[in-house]
């Protein structure tokens, strides 16, 4: 059941969200406990691998260049760098790493290529490798999947109506575009929104409806809270009750029983009470680490003593039925083969200098 047909269109869904609060929260606790493992929260990293100067002029984004932020920009990382923090993510428990590049859109240049390794190199951590580098074509989409690319996150970010209040440089039908670039190349789709930038209880709903719209709904659904920052349009926006999200999450979790719903940005505006609440209405992910893209999240330390409290235990990767990417890669194999040739040729060689009656020492090998 990967939608819920029982909320499938505009006027049961609003119903939903506004039922009475622990109502909603029964109800989607009742649906997560048939779909997924309620301890079970997946820790996940952010790493923002090309910070600012970003030319789109999403409202609610401080890595927009047309604002003045405090955020400073910053290109490409090198692919050691990102590898040393993948490696650095895995060891505080995140099985799964999201790049995000402030980019249009992505281009066939060298800065692709690097990703493309990056992907690679991730992947072959065996943690669950997600990009997030704005819109891209089917031909791009089909090379990240082949380095081993998991999951593509792009956002709706809000419904089709209200969109045009937030972006003016891109429209929906490219957002939806690229997600359908995604689908064609075989990668899991990552795809929410922002909740808190003035819009109405209907645009949530639109948002939702939009994925209910989809021949296959998101794998995956961040909800974030909207992440005010000085120097954007949105810096004055008055911050969320937590209670809105809860409502978004539990909604979330109703139409979509088998997507993972992600507790995304917003989190440090929230108590552990308002938090746990949203595990119990089936968020089952959380970004971890001191830092989101380029804003504050809790500390891992912080999380750790929340999961402890609460009973919860981050989720491997893989968890949810998808099956890693193999690290096979067709040209490594072909070069593998052709040393393993090689190096019979030399073994060969070899015997053939050495004199009658020489024995080998044995060597115990591990594969
Ligand atoms: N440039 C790419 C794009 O727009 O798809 C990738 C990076 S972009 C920063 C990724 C997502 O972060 C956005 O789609 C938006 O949903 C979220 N985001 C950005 N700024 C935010 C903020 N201030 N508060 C909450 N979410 C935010
Ligand atoms: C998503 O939905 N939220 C994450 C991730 N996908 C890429 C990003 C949140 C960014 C918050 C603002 C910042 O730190 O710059
Ligand atoms: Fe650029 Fe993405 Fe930020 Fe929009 S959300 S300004 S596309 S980095």
């Amino acid at each position: 059941m990967k939608v819920n047909p029982q909320y499938s269109t505009k006027e049961t869904l609003l119903e939903l969200y506004n039922k009475p609060l622990l109502e909603l929260v029964f109800e989607a606790a009742t649906i997560h406990r048939q779909f997924h493992n309620p301890r079970e929260v997946q820790m996940s990293s952010l790493l923002s691998i090309k910070t600012g100067g970003c030319p789109e002029d999403c409202g609610y984004c401080p890595q927009a260049a047309r604002y003045h932020t405090d955020v400073e920009a910053h290109k490409l990382m090198t692919v050691d760098s990102v590898l040393e923090q993948a490696r650095n993510a895995k060891a505080n428990g995140s099985s799964r790493l999201c790049m995000g590049a402030a980019w249009r859109e992505v281009r066939d240049n060298k800065d692709f290529d690097n990703v493309i390794e990056m992907v690679r190199g991730v992947n072959e951590l065996d943690m669950e490798v997600c990009c997030t580098l704005g819109m891209m074509s089917e031909d791009q989409a089909k090379r990240l999947k082949n380095a081993g690319l998991f999951a593509y996150n792009h956002n709706l970010d809000t419904s089709a109506d209200y969109y045009d209040d937030v972006i003016s440089t891109r429209d929906y039908k490219d957002r939806l575009n690229t997600i359908d670039n995604a689908r064609k190349a075989g990668i899991s789709v990552c795809s929410g929104g922002i909740i808190g930038m003035g819009e109405a209880v209907e645009d949530r709903i639109g948002l939702l409806m939009s994925y209910m719209n989809m021949e296959n709904p998101p794998e995956s659904i961040p909800i974030n809270a909207l992440v005010a920052v000085e120097g954007t349009p949105m810096a004055d926006q008055k911050p969320i009750e937590q209670w809105e999200m809860i409502r978004m999450v539990a909604t979330t979790r109703i139409a979509f029983p088998e997507s993972v719903v992600r507790l995304s940005a917003g989190r440090t505006k929230m108590n552990l009470e308002g938090q746990a609440l949203c595990f119990m209405a089936g968020a089952s992910s959380i970004f971890a680490g001191d830092k989101l893209l380029t804003t504050p999240n809790p500390e891992y330390n912080e999380d750790k003593e929340m999961f402890r409290i609460l009973g919860l235990v981050p989720k491997e990767a893989f968890a949810d039925g998808e099956q890693p990417i193999s690290h096979t890669d067709p040209l490594i194999e072909a070069r593998k083969e052709k040393e393993r040739l090689r190096e019979e040729e030399l073994a060969a060689a070899r015997m053939k200098a050495k004199p009658e009656g020489f024995q080998p020492r044995k060597v115990s090998t591990v594969e």
